[in-house]
């Protein structure tokens, strides 16, 4: 193996962060040995009502998981990202937007943006929402969507975005789920100039799954464009907020009252609606973006995530405005209208800090060094990573090219069910290695467990589990608690398991390898791979189909896919196409697959389990090292599927 290269921390960079070395060692040690004592001073970074007096009190006990933090005490959340700014920095930019087409942006202040939020909330209410009820978001990157997820926030109501990429039949499902009575949407989205319907896409899900629940559809205008209308049920965003006033009172909200439910990707075919709660989420959102960025007063701030993913809701929305950041969303793809726009918004905007996913800094460095042309990146002080594994090649460009070899680079290691970052360096005090996403933030137990359970010491590789509760911890999964406690507790006893598997190295740096579990990554974006496959299947002549993950040059794993055929069915390019735009119409254009193979037959034990790991060997090429293959049902399939690969497309 070659040897890792380190890059140690600039020590001018050190003494003006937040956290140097010795600081992180300090922090840490006391935030594992009195978190009660850590987390009670650092809750008070968010803005309470009536404070807490109880920290923690969380088990992680399979018989009984329960978490809990801040519990006695009150909030609001969008009183900690709006109300108390209004004095210190009212007129500060609370959101730059820089729309699809570079001649579109707009400065929001921290007063318009409160006044928006008051207004939106208003709205809300007159259309008969109240606190706890659920409201599904399904909107394009336009200001709207801050606006609405506080305004949620305002008058206690649990959001629950679904990301502007999927399918109706996918949107139907977290509806149903949530039993969302409001959705809120906008005519069409816009990315690289083209226009994705929305509304349209709403009026099929509402329609088709008969969801009962919701009563209102609130459209933001965005495009103009031609949609339908349905006068019982549809009103325009721009006329309910018109007369509404500026001024609304914040719920008082429980520290464990709901904020939001995310829908995330799991190893079965059912999305699960992860629960998140207010003061625990809150305190963790913004403290991990603060010393994760070194975020001072006046930066400005820039993460490319979607807010439809979790890494918007916590560091495009919520961690940023409550630091009083000024936070750049943008509405457009990287490539559009060319592949510099990264580095002209970089210089438009005067970023400070840029978080980004491994794959579009693959896809850009796959377009060469001068990809951002003659852009001017002196403003840049830290870069992020998140997502995915970045691999050490692609780790290299990002520092050397956007970075200019100066800036620190922070691989961020989390999920949407831990609500913020876990493993990642502080730029101020940890020396970075390229593709590690290195050492635990504050009050992070981090373990490797052996697949019995074990702990196991020192440099080795395993099952990345946490051993303890930390405040940004998801609590549970909405409406099905059981499934919760067995899907993240029950596997490793005791611990919370992360379905990463991971390799710690002699210096006690972590690197994650990818899940151990039947979910794939696609250009940061988790995917089940029974999804895919029950979406497969759904089709009239598909009689089974197997999905898994191989290696792709830009998205880090492509969808590869292996499908059986319905006797009598005839392979072809044409059923070929019809199946690629099947999976993308049943769950949307991010589960496409990559590579469809037609198999006879698939790879069986005699109990009927698919042998997953022989179709990833195929898939990858591999088949020196197949492993066992003698608890095949019929063994002489495997040689089928390697004599076949040419054929896939
Ligand atoms: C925030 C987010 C979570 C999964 C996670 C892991 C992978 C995320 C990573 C990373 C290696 C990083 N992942 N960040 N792997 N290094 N820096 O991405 O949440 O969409 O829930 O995905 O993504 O496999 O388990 P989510």
């Amino acid at each position: 193996m070659s040897e890792t290269k380190v890059y140690p921390v600039d020590t001018e960079f050190a003494s003006q962060s937040w956290v140097d070395n010795d600081t992180y060692l300090s922090m840490y040690e006391k935030s594992i040995t009195d978190p009660e004592g850590f987390w009670g001073e650092h809750g008070r970074r968010i803005e309470w009502m009536k404070p807490y007096t109880r920290v923690k009190n969380t088990s992680f006990d399979p018989h009984n998981v329960d978490i809990r933090w801040y519990e006695d005490g009150t909030l609001n959340a969008s009183v900690s990202c709006l109300d108390r700014h209004l004095e210190s920095r009212g007129d500060q930019v609370a959101i730059i937007w820089e729309g699809d087409d570079p001649s579109e942006d707009e400065n929001i202040t921290y007063r318009d943006l409160y006044e928006r939020v008051c207004k939106f909330a208003n709205a809300l209410k007159a259309q008969g929402a109240k606190k706890g009820d659920v409201i599904t978001l399904y909107m394009p990157m336009i200001p709207e969507a801050a606006v609405a997820m506080l305004a949620c926030a305002r008058i206690g109501a649990v959001h629950s975005i679904v990301f502007g990429g999927f399918s109706p039949d996918a949107l139907a499902a977290r509806v149903e789920g949530g039993q969302s009575n409001i959705v809120i949407t906008a005519d069409q989205s816009l990315r690289g100039g083209k226009a994705v319907p929305l509304k349209d896409n709403v009026d099929l899900a509402l329609k088709n799954a008969g969801t009962e629940c919701c009563k209102k559809v609130v459209v933001v205008k965005r495009t103009g464009g031609d949609i339908a209308w349905d006068d019982s049920r549809d009103v325009w965003y721009e006329e309910i907020v018109a007369d509404a006033s500026t001024e609304c009172a914040p719920e008082e909200m429980g520290a464990e009252d709901p904020l939001f439910i995310l829908y995330t990707s799991g190893s079965t075919g059912q999305p699960k609606g992860l629960k998140h709660t207010t003061g625990g989420y809150m305190v963790y959102a913004s403290m991990t973006h603060q010393y994760a960025f070194d975020y001072k007063d006046g930066d400005i701030y820039w993460c490319t995530a979607d807010v439809g993913w979790v890494t918007g809701h916590s560091y495009i929305v919520y961690g940023p405005l409550a630091n009083g950041a000024t936070s750049l969303m943008f509405e457009g793809v990287p490539s559009y209208p060319d592949n510099s726009r990264f580095g002209r918004v970089i210089e438009k905007h005067k970023v400070n800090q840029f978080y980004t996913a491994p794959t579009a800094i693959r896809a850009l460095m796959q377009q060469g060094e001068d990809v951002l042309g003659d852009s001017d990146l002196s403003t840049l002080k830290v870069l992020g990573s998140v997502g995915e594994p970045i691999n050490p090649e692609a780790w290299e460009w990002y520092h050397r090219i956007i970075g200019q070899g100066r800036c620190p680079i922070v691989d961020t290691w989390w999920q949407t069910e831990t609500g913020g970052m876990m493993i990642m360096p502080l730029p101020g005090a940890t020396a970075a290695k390229p593709g590690s996403a290195t050492r635990p933030f504050f009050g992070v137990q981090p373990a490797l467990v052996d697949n019995e359970g074990n702990i196991l010491e020192g440099a080795t590789d395993g099952n990345l589990v946490i051993t303890d509760s930390w405040p940004g911890q998801g609590r549970s999964i909405w409406g099905d608690h059981d499934r919760f406690v067995q899907t993240y507790f029950s596997t490793f006893k005791g611990y919370y398991t992360t379905g990463d598997g991971a390799r710690r190295d002699e210096d006690g740096y972590y690197w994650i390898t990818g899940r151990v579990d039947d979910v794939i990554n696609v250009s940061g974006h988790r995917m089940g791979t029974a999804e895919v496959e029950s979406a497969l299947v759904a089709h009239p002549k598909v009689a089974e189909a197997a999905v898994v993950g191989y290696p792709h040059d830009i998205k880090g794993q492509g969808i590869y896919v292996y499908v059986t055929l319905q006797a009598g069915i005839e392979e072809s390019d044409e059923l070929l196409k019809e199946l690629r735009t099947w999976v993308r119409s049943e769950i949307g254009p991010i589960a496409t697959p990559d590579l469809v193979q037609f198999a006879p037959g698939l790879p069986k034990t005699r109990s009927g389990k698919i042998m997953r790991r022989i179709l990833r060997k195929v898939a990858e090429d591999d088949f020196g090292s197949l492993g066992d293959t003698s608890t095949l049902a019929d063994p002489t399939v495997v040689d089928d599927l390697i004599n076949n690969r040419q054929n896939r497309k």
